[in-house]
């Protein structure tokens, strides 16, 4: 429609001088030259690899741009449902590679291999602007890593939004991302004698060129102040007015999200605080003019750093106005779109669809509901029935630790009117469930949105988000079922069985396959004739495969890949050592490279696995020192190094004292002699994206071994099987599926069941915890000093956790199990590397469900009711 309200003559120059994309090599290479010149004011004498990185980034971002305009456009001109996906977190990592693979359009295979040079011959996007930054004189591998991580997230909640984004652009989906722009994310961590020691990750030090500022795009936020119902009458639901007692701005910064093989390109929106331009006549007047100052400047710390909390909540006033922030921010954004279309608020969810990644976001339900009743005067009952036909809501975890509650004081006073209206929507929402089920006296209680706690009265989140939304989902199916049957058990009762659902969460597999194993990616497409890599877009055409899992030579290749990606790896842990190998090269193909990559959490239980690794070095030990060779301790224990990395939340206790003792246990092992190399200890430092695109790769065998029922899904277990590694993991989160899909001779699986915990927990109360003779040795060990002699009690804390204060996380029940499927694990892999391979073969072969572009199509189709606005071709 807009199209022709501009004359035809301006039509026809814009038309003329439209932009264009590179398409060649040498285009490219035009573009980079003149970005050198001048975008970055440098030329060829003082062009270095962060220039060569901001050029090339230009050069890319320019193609993108204009799909994403065009994308922009036709979503805007077919006017159909949008979604939008709001998270406090996304991990996006590094964008440029993943920008150039995505950049590849045509789906035809007939001239691969043919033209060679350009982006539209087939598998060659990589490769060209690859060939052509060589002939510019820089290295390819080199300009990537010059760009800093995007760590706007925590771990498995924010890379899973960060896969989300790449997915429904992929699929084609009008959809966006909203989320913060935090001038710190996560933290940098680095290690000091063994412990984790934390430092500001400023990583917007140079230009970004994956954002563009829309500085004219600025909302206004109020907070504090109070309810004015002077014209509202005695009327309790009619509109009010709030009268904010102070005002930020929130900014809008637009990341492209290209998708892959498809010219769509959506949008994330983060937003940034800036002070308002306003000014506090107070303040001037009684000359206090520094203090205003001060006050305005106070605003930008609402978006200057993300919360390092994986799992926990810490109920920080500044974190709830991060979330007021950033939802009311996006919802008058989406507000304000749909007004364009001059659409009736009825047709509002028939238009719209909102996830809330988890509760983080749950004030948007509140302030959606504030916009229609204060703001627009709709009616309370006609508001409230668009709002809950609108969201919808992921649970993440069942973890009381990490359930969002907020105390009415604080909320009160930052948001007067939100109280209210959930005070209204309680009401509203307990009047019916009284109705329903009158003899079930406890109820109103157990599923009230306020909880009667002391010494105050509190928001409970997760209940105020099932009430304004028409669906929740866990995010495996063992957790959805779980969510069922503790914590949501009366809503299940209340709403019936269909408002609960499961969406078994995935992976991109563009940069956890193609990106982060180009070796692997080579294989698969030679393998299956796929050069064009369509099986990135259909994982299921990775089943063919399975035919070669026996065959010997295909075998030696997969297992030549995998040697590659251990030697990257082991040169990575050597130039973070210093420059000195902890790996003992010659040996690297028989060794097994057994990971433990993910955040530092008791529940996923890194200290029964350094304890595993202790209980080995003891019985190797022991085996010596009772007369046995080094080949005889070779053959019962073979060559092994286990690998940690991870960040613990600053103020986690446990989680810090596990890596001190994981780099204790290090010291010791790696320079026992009497050993031989036979074992090793490896803790990665500052664990990211970035730094996982290399680990996950590499790995033999990795760990989820969390408690059964504490990992609601996990995700990093659907990246190393498809990358080809085993695992060896408990019957929790998606490690079920995963046992589901691939087989379960193709997975080690040990422990307790899910079903178990309670009664095992009881045992430990209210007996005091038996420990198994193997675990109680390990225990021993650690408190004579051994790996620590300076202080005998340093890990005092982690042996009586298990000892004296009921092992809650159950690693004495589970640790025989662990260890005896650990010399399983051996056994096959040095016994039977035919059989190894094999069952690494099948995994792959059958990884294709765990993809999140499937993940994304079951939301479309069973929550949001969307449907992907494809480009005309
Ligand atoms: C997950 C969180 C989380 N679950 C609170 N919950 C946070 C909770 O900053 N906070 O307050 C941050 C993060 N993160 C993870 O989500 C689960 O533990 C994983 O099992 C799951 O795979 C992942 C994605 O669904
Ligand atoms: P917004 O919906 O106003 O946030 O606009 C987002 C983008 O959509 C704009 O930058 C335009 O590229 C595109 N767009 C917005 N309105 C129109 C329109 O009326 N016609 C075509 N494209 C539009």
């Amino acid at each position: 429609a807009i199209d022709t309200m501009i004359p035809l003559q301006s039509r026809e120059i814009w038309n003329k001088h439209r932009v264009k994309k590179f398409n060649t090599g040498d285009e490219f290479q035009e573009k980079f030259i003149s970005h050198v010149e001048w975008t970055l004011a440098r030329s060829l004498y003082n062009c270095d690899d962060l220039a060569a990185y901001q050029a090339t980034s230009e050069s890319v971002r320019d193609n993108l741009v204009i799909d994403w305009n065009k994308t922009q456009q036709r979503q805007t001109a077919r006017d159909s449902k949008r979604v939008y996906y709001l998270s406090l977190e996304f991990l996006m990592g590094r964008a440029l590679d993943n920008a150039i693979i995505n950049m590849q359009t045509d789906t035809s295979e007939k001239d691969v291999g043919e033209t060679k040079e350009t982006l539209t011959s087939g598998n060659t996007s990589r490769e060209m602007i690859k060939n052509a930054i060589g002939q510019l004189g820089f290295n390819f591998e080199d300009v990537l890593e010059q760009e800093p991580d995007a760590a706007l997230g925590n771990g498995g909640l924010g890379r899973l939004a960060a896969c989300f984004v790449d997915s429904m652009a992929t699929g084609d989906y009008p959809a966006w991302g909203y989320g913060l722009r935090y001038q710190y994310g996560i933290f940098a961590q680095k290690i000091i004698n063994g412990y984790q020691v934390e430092t500001p990750d400023y990583w917007l030090n140079f230009a970004n060129p994956w954002e563009v500022e829309r500085s004219e795009i600025q909302v206004p936020i109020n907070f504090y102040g109070y309810v004015d119902r002077a014209q509202s009458g005695s009327s309790t639901l009619a509109p009010v007015d709030w009268i904010g007692g102070e005002r930020v701005l929130a900014v809008a910064y637009d990341m492209p999200i290209p998708g892959f093989k498809t010219s769509t390109v959506n949008n994330l929106r983060l937003w940034s605080a800036k002070p308002t331009t306003e000014f506090d006549f107070s303040k001037f007047n009684s000359g206090d003019y520094k203090n205003s100052v001060e006050q305005q400047q106070r605003a930008e710390s609402i978006t200057a750093v993300l919360y390092p909390n994986d799992n926990f909540e810490q109920g920080k006033e500044l974190r709830l106005k991060q979330q007021y922030f950033w939802c009311a921010a996006s919802l008058h954004d989406i507000v304000r779109r749909f007004k364009k279309s001059r659409r009736p608020w009825s047709e509002f969810p028939d238009q719209i669809a909102i996830q809330l990644n988890d509760t983080h976001p749950t004030l948007a339900v509140v302030e959606l509901q504030r916009v229609l009743v204060d703001l627009e005067k709709l009616d309370w009952h006609e508001a409230w029935d668009i709002v809950t036909k609108t969201f919808a809501y992921t649970n993440h975890t069942v973890m009381q630790e990490a359930l969002e509650k907020w105390p009415i004081g604080l909320f009160g006073r930052l948001l007067p009117r939100h109280l209210e209206i959930i005070f209204d929507i309680n009401w509203f929402f307990l009047k019916a469930v009284e109705e329903k089920f009158q003899h079930d006296v406890d109820l109103l209680g157990r599923v009230s949105i306020i909880e009667e706690a002391s010494p105050e009265r509190q928001i409970r989140m997760a209940f105020l988000a099932i009430v304004g939304s028409h669906k929740v989902n866990g995010v495996a199916e063992l957790h959805s079922d779980l969510i069922k049957t503790t914590i949501f058990q009366d809503f299940v009762k209340i709403y019936g069985p269909n408002k609960f659902t499961n969406v078994t969460n995935g992976i991109t597999p563009r940069r956890w396959l193609k990106q982060a194993n180009p070796k692997l990616a080579q294989l698969i497409s030679d393998t299956i004739d796929d050069r064009a890599d369509n099986y990135l877009l259909d994982m299921s055409k990775l089943t063919a495969l399975a035919k070669f899992a026996e065959d010997e030579t295909f075998q030696s290749k997969w297992n030549d890949v995998k040697q590659f990606n251990k030697l990257r790896l082991a040169d990575l842990i050597k130039k973070l050592n210093g420059g000195v190998d902890i790996i003992e090269r010659d040996h690297i193909r028989n060794t097994l490279f057994d990971i433990q990559v993910k955040r530092i959490h008791e529940y996923k239980r890194q200290q029964m696995n350094i304890f595993g690794v202790i209980y080995r070095y003891l019985s190797m030990k022991e085996m010596l020192s009772s007369g046995s060779s080094i080949e005889e301790v070779a053959e019962k224990y073979p060559r092994k190094v286990s690998i940690f990395g991870g960040k613990s939340a600053p103020g986690y206790y446990m989680a810090k004292l596990i890596i001190k003792l994981i780099n204790s246990v290090g010291d010791v092992i790696n320079k026992d002699d009497e050993i031989k190399d036979l074992l090793k200890v490896v803790f990665i430092p500052d664990y990211n994206v970035s730094k996982a695109e290399i680990i996950i790769p590499a790995s033999d065998l990795s760990e989820h071994i969390s408690t059964a029922g504490t990992e609601a899904s996990g995700t990093s277990n659907m990246k190393f099987v498809m990358n080809g590694g085993l695992i060896i993991g408990t019957v929790d989160g998606a490690n079920v599926e995963i046992t589901r899909e691939i087989g379960e001779d193709n997975i080690f699986l040990f422990g307790n069941l899910s079903e178990n915990v309670d009664e095992l927990r009881f045992n430990h109360q209210y007996h005091s915890t038996k420990l198994p003779e193997s675990l109680n040795k390990v225990l021993n060990v650690i408190e004579s000093g051994a790996f620590s002699p300076e202080n005998p009690s340093e890990f005092k804390a982690l042996t009586d956790s298990v000892k004296y204060h009921g092992d809650y996380y159950l690693v004495s029940d589970d640790f025989d199990s662990y260890v005896a499927t650990q010399e399983l694990v051996d056994q096959v892999y040095h016994k039977d590397k035919a059989a190894w391979l094999k069952k690494s073969i099948l995994s792959v072969a059958n990884v294709g469900f765990f993809s999140s572009d499937r993940c994304i199509e079951e939301y479309a189709d069973t929550i949001w009711n969307a449907e992907p606005v494809k480009p005309e071709t």
